[in-house]
Protein backbone atom coordinates (compact mmCIF):
# COMPACT_ATOMS: atom_id res chain seq x y z
CA UNK A 1 0.00 0.00 0.00
CA UNK A 2 1.08 3.68 -0.35
CA UNK A 3 1.06 6.47 1.24
CA UNK A 4 1.10 9.94 0.20
CA UNK A 5 2.27 12.99 2.94
CA UNK A 6 0.96 16.61 1.53
CA UNK A 7 3.34 19.20 2.78
CA UNK A 8 6.94 18.15 2.74
CA UNK A 9 7.76 20.84 5.70
CA UNK A 10 9.35 20.54 9.13
CA UNK A 11 6.89 17.64 10.01
CA UNK A 12 5.74 16.53 6.64
CA UNK A 13 9.07 15.72 5.32
CA UNK A 14 10.65 13.91 8.29
CA UNK A 15 7.56 11.77 8.44
CA UNK A 16 7.66 10.65 4.97
CA UNK A 17 11.48 10.15 4.86
CA UNK A 18 10.82 8.05 8.35
CA UNK A 19 7.76 6.05 6.49
CA UNK A 20 9.68 5.44 3.53
CA UNK A 21 12.85 3.99 5.46
CA UNK A 22 10.80 1.47 7.58
CA UNK A 23 10.05 -0.18 4.03
CA UNK A 24 6.58 2.13 3.41
CA UNK A 25 6.38 3.33 0.05
CA UNK A 26 5.69 6.92 0.63
CA UNK A 27 5.01 9.54 -1.67
CA UNK A 28 5.61 13.04 -1.14
CA UNK A 29 3.75 15.77 -2.60
CA UNK A 30 4.87 19.61 -2.06
CA UNK A 31 3.37 22.91 -3.98
CA UNK A 32 6.56 24.08 -4.09
CA UNK A 33 8.94 22.72 -6.95
CA UNK A 34 11.81 23.62 -5.49
CA UNK A 35 11.30 21.64 -2.41
CA UNK A 36 10.41 18.47 -4.32
CA UNK A 37 12.91 18.39 -6.41
CA UNK A 38 15.57 18.66 -3.51
CA UNK A 39 13.72 15.83 -1.66
CA UNK A 40 14.08 14.10 -4.71
CA UNK A 41 17.54 14.39 -4.75
CA UNK A 42 17.86 13.44 -1.06
CA UNK A 43 18.51 17.51 0.25
CA UNK A 44 17.05 18.55 3.20
CA UNK A 45 16.19 22.55 2.83
CA UNK A 46 16.14 23.19 6.54
CA UNK A 47 18.44 22.20 9.62
CA UNK A 48 17.39 19.47 11.22
CA UNK A 49 19.83 16.57 12.79
CA UNK A 50 19.58 13.56 11.39
CA UNK A 51 17.39 13.52 8.55
CA UNK A 52 19.76 14.08 5.92
CA UNK A 53 20.98 10.51 6.39
CA UNK A 54 17.45 9.42 7.03
CA UNK A 55 16.26 10.81 4.08
CA UNK A 56 19.17 10.27 1.63
CA UNK A 57 18.34 6.16 2.55
CA UNK A 58 14.97 6.55 2.00
CA UNK A 59 15.66 8.14 -1.72
CA UNK A 60 18.03 6.13 -2.79
CA UNK A 61 16.05 2.79 -2.06
CA UNK A 62 12.92 4.33 -3.99
CA UNK A 63 10.89 4.27 -1.23
CA UNK A 64 10.44 7.96 -1.14
CA UNK A 65 9.80 10.07 -3.60
CA UNK A 66 8.18 13.76 -4.55
CA UNK A 67 5.84 15.42 -6.69
CA UNK A 68 4.19 18.44 -6.75
CA UNK A 69 0.88 16.60 -7.72
CA UNK A 70 -1.15 15.04 -5.36
CA UNK A 71 -1.21 11.48 -5.76
CA UNK A 72 -3.30 8.47 -5.85
CA UNK A 73 -2.63 6.42 -2.56
CA UNK A 74 -4.16 4.28 -0.08
CA UNK A 75 -3.57 6.50 2.93
CA UNK A 76 -2.90 10.04 3.06
CA UNK A 77 -0.98 12.24 5.68
CA UNK A 78 -1.72 16.07 5.46
CA UNK A 79 1.34 17.80 7.31
CA UNK A 80 0.37 21.80 6.15
CA UNK A 81 0.68 24.90 7.87
CA UNK A 82 -2.48 26.41 9.66
CA UNK A 83 -0.73 30.07 9.88
CA UNK A 84 -3.00 32.53 12.26
CA UNK A 85 -5.22 35.78 10.52
CA UNK A 86 -4.72 38.98 11.73
CA UNK A 87 -7.52 38.69 13.99
CA UNK A 88 -6.02 35.36 15.52
CA UNK A 89 -8.06 32.79 14.07
CA UNK A 90 -6.94 30.11 12.47
CA UNK A 91 -6.51 30.22 8.46
CA UNK A 92 -7.76 26.45 7.00
CA UNK A 93 -6.81 27.30 3.33
CA UNK A 94 -4.13 25.34 3.30
CA UNK A 95 -5.61 22.24 4.79
CA UNK A 96 -8.84 22.74 2.28
CA UNK A 97 -6.47 22.90 -0.53
CA UNK A 98 -5.08 19.60 0.66
CA UNK A 99 -8.72 18.26 0.64
CA UNK A 100 -9.44 19.50 -2.55
CA UNK A 101 -6.39 18.26 -4.19
CA UNK A 102 -6.97 14.18 -2.25
CA UNK A 103 -11.08 14.71 -3.02
CA UNK A 104 -10.34 14.85 -6.84
CA UNK A 105 -8.06 11.20 -6.32
CA UNK A 106 -10.43 9.50 -4.11
CA UNK A 107 -11.81 5.81 -5.27
CA UNK A 108 -13.48 4.90 -1.59
CA UNK A 109 -11.86 3.29 1.36
CA UNK A 110 -8.98 5.48 1.32
CA UNK A 111 -7.43 6.62 5.31
CA UNK A 112 -6.92 10.27 5.25
CA UNK A 113 -5.04 11.68 8.50
CA UNK A 114 -4.90 15.63 9.45
CA UNK A 115 -1.41 15.95 11.20
CA UNK A 116 -1.52 19.99 11.20
CA UNK A 117 -1.95 21.47 14.32
CA UNK A 118 -5.72 22.54 14.12
CA UNK A 119 -8.56 24.10 16.23
CA UNK A 120 -11.19 22.10 17.12
CA UNK A 121 -13.87 21.07 14.52
CA UNK A 122 -11.13 21.08 11.95
CA UNK A 123 -10.69 17.29 10.73
CA UNK A 124 -14.90 17.39 10.54
CA UNK A 125 -14.60 20.64 8.16
CA UNK A 126 -11.90 18.94 6.23
CA UNK A 127 -13.78 15.77 5.86
CA UNK A 128 -16.85 17.89 4.91
CA UNK A 129 -15.28 19.39 2.64
CA UNK A 130 -14.16 16.07 0.76
CA UNK A 131 -17.45 14.95 1.00
CA UNK A 132 -19.22 17.80 -0.78
CA UNK A 133 -16.49 17.53 -3.58
CA UNK A 134 -17.23 14.18 -3.88
CA UNK A 135 -21.36 13.46 -3.48
CA UNK A 136 -20.58 9.98 -5.37
CA UNK A 137 -18.99 8.72 -2.10
CA UNK A 138 -20.40 8.37 1.36
CA UNK A 139 -19.57 8.93 4.63
CA UNK A 140 -18.44 5.75 5.54
CA UNK A 141 -15.99 5.40 2.56
CA UNK A 142 -13.84 7.50 4.32
CA UNK A 143 -11.62 7.14 7.13
CA UNK A 144 -10.72 10.62 9.13
CA UNK A 145 -8.33 11.14 11.88
CA UNK A 146 -6.44 13.64 13.65
CA UNK A 147 -3.20 12.81 14.77
CA UNK A 148 -1.37 15.94 15.88
CA UNK A 149 2.42 16.23 15.89
CA UNK A 150 3.94 17.25 19.12
CA UNK A 151 8.17 16.50 18.18
CA UNK A 152 10.42 19.05 19.25
CA UNK A 153 12.56 20.69 16.16
CA UNK A 154 15.86 20.19 17.20
CA UNK A 155 14.69 16.34 17.99
CA UNK A 156 12.39 15.10 15.84
CA UNK A 157 14.13 12.24 14.41
CA UNK A 158 14.21 10.88 18.00
CA UNK A 159 10.87 11.80 19.23
CA UNK A 160 8.92 10.77 16.15
CA UNK A 161 10.03 7.27 16.86
CA UNK A 162 10.15 7.27 20.43
CA UNK A 163 6.94 9.79 21.35
CA UNK A 164 3.67 8.80 22.72
CA UNK A 165 0.51 9.37 19.57
CA UNK A 166 -2.91 10.69 20.07
CA UNK A 167 -5.13 9.49 17.14
CA UNK A 168 -8.32 11.00 16.87
CA UNK A 169 -10.81 9.28 14.68
CA UNK A 170 -13.90 10.86 13.42
CA UNK A 171 -15.00 6.48 13.92
CA UNK A 172 -13.20 4.20 15.77
CA UNK A 173 -12.73 2.56 12.96
CA UNK A 174 -10.64 5.16 11.33
CA UNK A 175 -8.42 5.81 14.51
CA UNK A 176 -7.64 1.97 14.38
CA UNK A 177 -6.61 2.47 10.53
CA UNK A 178 -4.55 5.38 11.36
CA UNK A 179 -2.66 3.61 14.47
CA UNK A 180 -2.00 0.56 11.93
CA UNK A 181 -0.17 3.24 9.70
CA UNK A 182 1.86 4.91 12.63
CA UNK A 183 2.40 1.30 14.34
CA UNK A 184 4.95 0.77 10.91
CA UNK A 185 7.65 3.38 12.77
CA UNK A 186 6.72 4.58 15.93
CA UNK A 187 7.52 2.95 19.43
CA UNK A 188 5.61 5.04 21.66
CA UNK A 189 1.81 4.22 22.65
CA UNK A 190 -1.00 4.79 21.20
CA UNK A 191 -3.87 6.72 22.55
CA UNK A 192 -6.85 6.26 20.79
CA UNK A 193 -9.83 9.13 21.09
CA UNK A 194 -12.19 11.14 19.17
CA UNK A 195 -10.82 13.76 16.58
CA UNK A 196 -11.97 16.94 18.58
CA UNK A 197 -10.41 15.68 21.70
CA UNK A 198 -7.15 15.05 20.18
CA UNK A 199 -7.56 18.47 18.07
CA UNK A 200 -7.69 20.28 22.04
CA UNK A 201 -5.22 18.11 23.79
CA UNK A 202 -1.97 18.98 20.76
CA UNK A 203 -3.66 22.96 21.48
CA UNK A 204 -3.52 22.13 24.66
CA UNK A 205 0.10 21.24 25.43
CA UNK A 206 1.09 24.00 23.65
CA UNK A 207 -0.77 26.70 25.93
CA UNK A 208 0.62 24.83 29.20
CA UNK A 209 3.94 25.66 27.88
CA UNK A 210 2.94 28.75 26.82
CA UNK A 211 1.50 29.39 30.22
CA UNK A 212 4.34 28.60 32.18
CA UNK A 213 6.51 30.26 30.56
CA UNK A 214 4.54 33.11 30.75
CA UNK A 215 4.96 32.63 34.70
CA UNK A 216 8.50 33.07 34.65
CA UNK A 217 8.79 36.11 32.23
CA UNK A 218 6.65 37.43 34.60
CA UNK A 219 8.98 36.58 37.27
CA UNK A 220 11.64 38.02 35.44
CA UNK A 221 10.23 41.33 35.06
CA UNK A 222 9.26 41.16 38.72
CA UNK A 223 13.10 40.52 39.99
CA UNK A 224 14.14 43.36 37.65
CA UNK A 225 12.44 45.69 39.27
CA UNK A 226 13.05 44.17 43.24
CA UNK A 227 16.91 43.76 42.20
CA UNK A 228 16.49 39.98 42.47
CA UNK A 229 18.64 38.00 40.23
CA UNK A 230 15.86 35.65 38.76
CA UNK A 231 18.09 32.66 37.35
CA UNK A 232 18.63 31.90 41.06
CA UNK A 233 15.24 32.88 42.14
CA UNK A 234 13.91 29.99 39.53
CA UNK A 235 16.46 27.61 41.13
CA UNK A 236 15.94 27.52 44.55
CA UNK A 237 12.29 27.51 44.18
CA UNK A 238 12.32 24.04 41.91
CA UNK A 239 14.14 22.73 45.08
CA UNK A 240 10.81 22.16 45.66
CA UNK A 241 9.25 18.60 45.31
CA UNK A 242 6.15 20.49 43.03
CA UNK A 243 7.43 23.51 42.07
CA UNK A 244 9.08 22.86 38.45
CA UNK A 245 8.92 26.60 36.94
CA UNK A 246 10.66 26.95 33.11
CA UNK A 247 13.20 29.82 32.05
CA UNK A 248 12.55 33.51 31.43
CA UNK A 249 13.38 34.11 27.62
CA UNK A 250 13.15 37.12 25.04
CA UNK A 251 10.18 35.79 24.73
CA UNK A 252 8.13 33.12 23.29
CA UNK A 253 8.73 31.98 19.46
CA UNK A 254 8.35 29.60 16.72
CA UNK A 255 5.03 28.63 14.68
CA UNK A 256 3.56 26.55 17.32
CA UNK A 257 3.82 27.65 21.15
CA UNK A 258 3.29 31.72 20.16
CA UNK A 259 0.29 30.64 18.13
CA UNK A 260 -1.70 27.49 19.18
CA UNK A 261 -2.85 29.29 22.23
CA UNK A 262 -4.44 31.37 19.88
CA UNK A 263 -6.75 29.13 18.71
CA UNK A 264 -8.27 27.97 21.82
CA UNK A 265 -8.97 31.76 22.32
CA UNK A 266 -10.71 32.08 18.98
CA UNK A 267 -12.52 29.05 19.71
CA UNK A 268 -13.93 29.84 23.34
CA UNK A 269 -12.57 34.15 23.80
CA UNK A 270 -14.90 34.65 27.22
CA UNK A 271 -13.54 31.73 28.92
CA UNK A 272 -10.30 31.67 27.51
CA UNK A 273 -8.53 34.29 30.11
CA UNK A 274 -5.69 32.69 31.07
CA UNK A 275 -4.30 31.48 27.90
CA UNK A 276 -4.49 34.61 26.21
CA UNK A 277 -2.82 36.68 29.05
CA UNK A 278 0.14 34.40 28.48
CA UNK A 279 0.58 34.88 24.92
CA UNK A 280 -0.18 38.64 25.74
CA UNK A 281 2.84 38.83 28.35
CA UNK A 282 5.20 36.39 25.86
CA UNK A 283 4.29 39.08 23.03
CA UNK A 284 4.76 41.99 25.33
CA UNK A 285 8.31 40.58 26.40
CA UNK A 286 10.79 41.66 23.66
CA UNK A 287 9.51 45.30 23.90
CA UNK A 288 10.49 44.91 27.14
CA UNK A 289 13.88 43.58 26.64
CA UNK A 290 14.14 46.91 23.91
CA UNK A 291 13.46 49.21 26.80
CA UNK A 292 16.49 47.44 28.53
CA UNK A 293 18.79 47.39 25.56
CA UNK A 294 18.09 51.09 24.71
CA UNK A 295 18.50 52.43 28.33
CA UNK A 296 21.91 50.63 28.36
CA UNK A 297 22.83 51.92 24.83
CA UNK A 298 22.02 55.77 26.50
CA UNK A 299 24.45 54.95 29.27
CA UNK A 300 27.09 53.77 26.21
CA UNK A 301 27.60 57.14 24.42
CA UNK A 302 26.02 58.89 21.56
CA UNK A 303 26.61 56.30 18.37
CA UNK A 304 26.98 52.64 20.56
CA UNK A 305 27.61 49.38 19.13
CA UNK A 306 25.50 46.88 20.19
CA UNK A 307 26.18 43.15 19.75
CA UNK A 308 23.24 40.77 19.27
CA UNK A 309 23.64 37.18 19.67
CA UNK A 310 21.14 34.93 18.35
CA UNK A 311 18.47 35.41 15.94
CA UNK A 312 16.78 31.74 15.66
CA UNK A 313 13.67 31.82 17.94
CA UNK A 314 15.62 28.92 20.04
CA UNK A 315 18.69 27.49 20.62
CA UNK A 316 20.59 25.13 17.95
CA UNK A 317 18.32 25.94 15.34
CA UNK A 318 18.40 28.16 12.29
CA UNK A 319 14.40 28.65 12.48
CA UNK A 320 13.59 32.34 12.58
CA UNK A 321 9.53 32.11 12.01
CA UNK A 322 8.12 34.60 14.71
CA UNK A 323 11.28 34.92 16.96
CA UNK A 324 11.41 37.70 19.15
CA UNK A 325 14.95 37.61 18.45
CA UNK A 326 14.75 38.55 14.97
CA UNK A 327 11.66 41.40 16.34
CA UNK A 328 14.25 42.55 19.02
CA UNK A 329 16.88 43.22 16.19
CA UNK A 330 14.02 44.64 12.90
CA UNK A 331 12.52 46.68 15.63
CA UNK A 332 15.87 48.39 17.11
CA UNK A 333 17.35 48.82 13.91
CA UNK A 334 14.71 51.04 12.86
CA UNK A 335 14.49 52.74 16.01
CA UNK A 336 18.43 53.44 17.04
CA UNK A 337 19.53 54.67 13.36
CA UNK A 338 23.03 56.23 15.36
CA UNK A 339 23.91 52.62 17.02
CA UNK A 340 26.05 50.14 14.61
CA UNK A 341 24.11 46.43 15.49
CA UNK A 342 25.87 43.35 14.98
CA UNK A 343 23.67 40.74 14.29
CA UNK A 344 25.44 37.23 14.95
CA UNK A 345 23.49 34.30 14.09
CA UNK A 346 25.94 31.47 13.59
CA UNK A 347 23.30 29.22 11.80
CA UNK A 348 22.57 31.65 9.14
CA UNK A 349 24.69 32.49 5.96
CA UNK A 350 23.28 35.58 5.52
CA UNK A 351 20.91 38.40 6.46
CA UNK A 352 17.20 37.67 6.49
CA UNK A 353 14.90 39.60 4.67
CA UNK A 354 13.49 41.29 7.56
CA UNK A 355 17.21 42.79 8.38
CA UNK A 356 18.13 43.27 4.87
CA UNK A 357 17.13 47.05 4.68
CA UNK A 358 18.68 48.72 7.72
CA UNK A 359 22.35 50.47 6.61
CA UNK A 360 23.04 50.23 10.73
CA UNK A 361 22.92 46.52 10.75
CA UNK A 362 25.11 44.08 9.83
CA UNK A 363 25.70 40.26 9.95
CA UNK A 364 28.79 39.78 12.28
CA UNK A 365 30.93 37.04 13.24
CA UNK A 366 30.95 36.26 16.84
CA UNK A 367 34.63 37.38 17.73
CA UNK A 368 34.88 40.10 15.68
CA UNK A 369 30.79 41.46 17.46
CA UNK A 370 32.56 40.88 21.16
CA UNK A 371 35.47 42.85 20.75
CA UNK A 372 33.85 45.94 19.55
CA UNK A 373 30.72 45.52 21.23
CA UNK A 374 29.75 48.35 23.53
CA UNK A 375 26.36 46.34 24.80
CA UNK A 376 26.50 42.66 24.77
CA UNK A 377 22.71 41.31 24.51
CA UNK A 378 22.33 37.47 24.37
CA UNK A 379 19.38 36.74 23.18
CA UNK A 380 19.38 33.08 22.62
CA UNK A 381 21.47 30.10 24.31
CA UNK A 382 23.23 28.49 21.28
CA UNK A 383 25.73 25.99 22.34
CA UNK A 384 28.28 28.61 20.92
CA UNK A 385 27.50 31.26 22.80
CA UNK A 386 27.24 29.26 26.41
CA UNK A 387 31.00 28.55 25.90
CA UNK A 388 32.25 32.44 25.22
CA UNK A 389 34.55 32.58 28.48
CA UNK A 390 33.13 35.39 30.27
CA UNK A 391 37.11 37.28 29.83
CA UNK A 392 35.79 37.69 26.38
CA UNK A 393 33.02 39.94 27.26
CA UNK A 394 35.56 43.02 28.64
CA UNK A 395 33.78 45.50 30.11
CA UNK A 396 30.52 45.74 27.78
CA UNK A 397 27.25 46.02 29.39
CA UNK A 398 25.62 42.56 28.90
CA UNK A 399 22.20 42.09 28.80
CA UNK A 400 21.68 38.25 29.12
CA UNK A 401 17.88 37.52 28.47
CA UNK A 402 18.47 33.34 28.71
CA UNK A 403 20.62 33.56 32.28
CA UNK A 404 23.49 31.63 30.62
CA UNK A 405 26.22 33.87 31.69
CA UNK A 406 25.30 34.44 35.59
N1 LIG B 1 11.12 29.05 25.82
C1 LIG B 1 11.39 29.87 26.90
N2 LIG B 1 11.56 29.31 28.13
C2 LIG B 1 11.50 27.95 28.33
C3 LIG B 1 11.22 27.12 27.22
C4 LIG B 1 11.03 27.69 25.99
O1 LIG B 1 11.45 31.09 26.77
O2 LIG B 1 11.69 27.53 29.48
C5 LIG B 1 10.89 29.63 24.48
C6 LIG B 1 11.91 29.18 23.45
O3 LIG B 1 13.08 29.94 23.48
C7 LIG B 1 11.14 29.39 22.15
C8 LIG B 1 9.71 29.07 22.58
O4 LIG B 1 9.67 29.17 24.00
O5 LIG B 1 11.19 30.74 21.72
C9 LIG B 1 9.22 27.68 22.17
O6 LIG B 1 10.26 26.72 22.30
P1 LIG B 1 10.01 25.24 22.83
O7 LIG B 1 11.30 24.54 22.82
O8 LIG B 1 9.27 25.27 24.11
O9 LIG B 1 8.97 24.60 21.82
P2 LIG B 1 8.87 24.45 20.22
O10 LIG B 1 8.03 25.56 19.72
O11 LIG B 1 10.18 24.24 19.59
O12 LIG B 1 8.06 23.06 20.15
C10 LIG B 1 6.82 22.94 20.83
C11 LIG B 1 6.84 21.63 21.64
N3 LIG B 1 5.70 21.60 22.52
C12 LIG B 1 5.81 21.34 23.85
O13 LIG B 1 6.87 21.14 24.39
C13 LIG B 1 4.54 21.28 24.65
C14 LIG B 1 6.83 20.46 20.69
O14 LIG B 1 6.73 19.24 21.43
C15 LIG B 1 5.67 20.57 19.71
O15 LIG B 1 5.67 19.49 18.78
C16 LIG B 1 5.84 21.85 18.93
O16 LIG B 1 5.78 22.93 19.86
C17 LIG B 1 4.74 21.95 17.91
O17 LIG B 1 5.02 21.72 16.72
O18 LIG B 1 3.60 22.21 18.30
Amino acid sequence: STVAVIGLGYIGLPTAAILADHGVTTIGMDVSERNVSAVNKGEVPFVEPGLREVLERAVNTGTLTATTETPVADAYIVAVPTPFTDTHSADLSYIEAAADGIAAKLTGGELIILESTSPPGATEHMAARILAARPDLATEDLLVAHCPERVLPGKIMEEMITNDRIIGGLTREAAEAARDLYSAFCKGEFLLTDARTAEMAKLTENSFRDVNIAFANELSIISDRLGINVWELIELANHHPRVNILQPGPGVGGHCIAVDPWFIVDAAPEQANLIRTARQTNDAKPEWVLGRIEQAMEAAGDSPTVALLGLAFKANIDDLRESPSLRIAQKLAARAPQAKILAVEPHVDELPPALRDFSNLSLSALDQALETADVIVLLVDHDVFKAVPSTQLGDATIIDTRGIWR
